[in-house]
């Protein structure tokens, strides 16, 4: 069985296609009209090993907000519909990922609740094209969205893209890890309520 979904969402200031397969490759095909945020989705797919196409047609003579954040709402949202029952998943899972003087952690639980607990000194700036204030409105779309409870912590770090870049890519390989199938659990949910 491979778990994919896509999900199509319009409105007045974004349309945006997203397309995920949980068990993937870690092939990525994004175009967001954002260059370093699609440098951003690129490694979160890749460390996530997870198969995502995204298209964003959004209102960038405004900036770059709806864009990013209504991105993290529909990947959240493809990423929830993918993981169905969630029947024998992992649940729970983590990653500390350096880049060069940065460290960033990702904790990530696929708990139904959807919050994010962000403690990332991101430099405000543009890196690129990419407001770096916008990274925390994608985890917070993102987590909402996908209904999970996704810490991230930064270490370490100075350099605004490598901060950045850790995050994205530790937030993959949390997920990588949480999304896993545990043979153990013979398709149980992994929850004492039975249910996620
Ligand atoms: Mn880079």
């Amino acid at each position: 069985m491979t778990r994919t979904a896509t999900m199509h969402r319009a409105t007045a200031e974004t349309d945006i296609a997203v397309e995920v397969n949980l068990d993937g490759t870690g092939r990525a095909d994004v175009a967001t009209g954002i260059g370093f945020f699609d440098h951003m989705l690129d490694a979160f797919a890749r460390h996530g090993r997870i198969d995502l196409a995204v298209r964003v047609a959004g209102d960038l003579q405004v900036d770059g907000h709806h864009s990013v954040e209504d991105a993290g709402i529909v990947i959240g949202q493809a990423l929830g519909a993918a993981l169905g029952d969630k029947a024998g998943i992992t649940r729970f899972g983590s990653a500390f990922v350096p880049m060069d003087e940065a460290l960033v952690l990702a904790a990530l639980d696929i708990s139904g609740r959807g919050q994010l607990h962000w403690a990332v000194e991101v430099p405000f700036g543009m890196v690129g094209d990419f407001d770096t204030q916008l990274a925390r409105e994608f985890f917070i779309a993102l987590a909402a969205n996908a209904g999970i409870t996704l810490h991230m912590r930064q270490l370490a770090g100075d350099n605004v893209h490598h901060i950045l870049e850790a995050a994205f890519k530790a937030c993959g390989r949390a997920l990588r890890a949480a999304v896993a199938i545990d043979g153990a659990l013979a398709g149980e949910v992994p929850s004492t309520k039975g249910t996620l």
